[in-house]
């Protein structure tokens, strides 16, 4: 167990690899043997060793590699011990746990896939945060805010966040009910606490204009080999159907959810993972969504529309409101990218799937259960394209940036806002330039329907 506490730029430059900002790392596994690990690191089940697979930006040669068989019983959980440390660590409001994480494809056999990262204090007090076990392969950061410590329901009490003696590594494979079973190896590394988030994200990808239409689904089965459901509790029912007519094309999304009785209920849907797509900051994402009247009697802080988007590291925005879920007809839905919030840091630039959810109630552990029925059709992403006149020497250019390739847009102009002339063209690229001749003043507005 190796603690470095820096606080640049008091440092030496040798150690800027660290980064520009205060860091403590609690771990990086760089240990000469296995032997060495496990005079620091052991498991109640399956294995862990040393792997010399690494994520590209570490500076190490070692990671921690966890193996474990989840069996298909309820809350299959593997425990991941840390050393108790000579000298206790301090967690500060503000900053960050930050750790690399790969995950592991068979984490979709499970019902709650889910790794926590555990700190206990020195009177035994524990807490925790989590984050959803990537099901790629492929090196992710994972930044969990401080602030967001939860506290498990067998914690004797909020952990002293400045006596931190001990980190343990939490791996959920199965809930309740359990799915299939299965073998699952995950590596981790850089366990660190930051006062900033540390991001290496990858580029960001193209835009994903259109999100989901439903009109690409032939039936029910269809919609379900794209789309799983996710409940809770255990005992909340949703079912996922075409529903025809839609308020765009033939088909529309139906959820019928039986929620039950008790405090907070919601049932779900989440997409396939696809190909990343990004969420520019100033996109404006748009759908559809029909509620429930019947739910009214019940509306509480807890009755909440949900769509949230994913990235790789199962990191999560969401956009979230009250309205849709009792709304008795068709609602047109416009969330500038602003408007969706987030626990931890979210890579934007490469979202991979959404999530659509509808939260019945708050409640009280006397809540009788309900039903409703919602529906959600046509979910876009949208960016306002730009326009802008600048200098070219003995001219004027009419330059156009934010395009999206592939669409077509309309652009049009006046001198006198009572004639206009009209274009339409298909973008080939994000930007393009126009030579202006302009007699006089000319007005141009360039837009695109979605
Ligand atoms: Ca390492
Ligand atoms: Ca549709």
């Amino acid at each position: 167990m190796k603690i470095q506490s820096l606080t640049l730029p008091a440092l030496a430059g040798a150690l800027l690899v660290f980064g520009a900002h205060g860091q403590t790392v609690i771990e990086d596994f760089e240990y000469a043997s296995n032997d060495d690990l496990y005079a620091n690191w052991t498991t109640d089940s399956g294995f862990v060793q040393l792997s010399d697979n690494v994520a590209a930006n570490s500076t190490g040669t070692n990671s921690l590699e966890i193996y474990r068989y989840f069996g298909a019983s309820p809350w299959e959980t593997q425990i991941v011990s840390g050393p108790v440390l000579d000298t206790p660590t301090a967690i500060v409001p503000g900053q960050y746990i930050s750790f690399r994480l790969a995950g592991d494809p068979q984490f979709q056999n499970g019902t709650f896939s889910q790794l926590y990262v555990y700190v206990y204090d020195s009177q035994g007090n524990f807490g925790r945060w989590g984050t959803a076990i990537p099901t790629s392969t492929s090196w992710q950061m994972v930044n969990l805010l401080a602030n967001n410590i939860e506290l498990p329901w067998n914690s004797p009490g909020a952990p002293n966040q400045s006596d931190i003696v001990q980190f343990k590594v939490v791996i959920y494979g199965q809930g309740d009910p359990a799915g299939q079973p299965f073998d699952a190896t995950i590596r981790l590394d850089d366990l660190t606490v930051r006062d900033t988030p540390l991001i290496d994200f990858p580029p960001a990808a193209p835009m994903r204009a259109l999100i989901d239409d439903f009109e690409g689904y032939t039936d029910d089965a269809a919609l379900h080999a794209f789309y799983s459901i996710l409940n809770s509790p255990a005992t909340t029912a949703t079912s996922a159907s075409l529903e025809s007519p839609a308020p765009q094309g033939n088909q529309a999304l139906k959820l019928a959810i039986d929620f039950a009785s008790g405090r907070y209920p919601w049932g779900a849907v989440m997409s396939a993972e696809v190909a990343p797509f990004s969420l520019p900051t100033n996109a404006v994402v748009q759908f559809r969504v029909k509620g429930d009247p019947s739910l009214e009697p019940v509306v509480d802080d807890g009755t909440v529309f949900y769509l949230s988007f994913y990235d790789s590291a199962g990191a999560a925005i969401h956009y979230t409101a009250t309205p849709p879920v009792v709304a008795a007809d068709w609602q047109w839905v416009q969330a500038p990218a602003g408007w969706f919030w987030q626990q931890s840091i979210v890579d934007t630039g490469n979202l991979v799937r959404w999530r659509i959810l509808v939260e019945g109630w708050n409640g009280t552990d006397e809540s009788p259960g309900r039903s409703g029925t919602f529906y959600v059709d046509d979910i876009r992403i949208t960016v306002p394209p730009r326009l802008a006149i600048t200098s070219a020497g003995d001219h004027l250019n009419l330059h156009l940036s934010d395009l999206l390739p592939g669409t077509t847009y309309t652009l049009r102009q006046t001198s006198d806002f009572n004639t206009w002339t009209t274009s339409t063209f298909t973008a080939t690229a994000d930007t393009e330039t126009r030579s202006l001749t302009p007699d006089g003043h000319v007005f141009y507005q360039l837009y695109y329907t979605p």
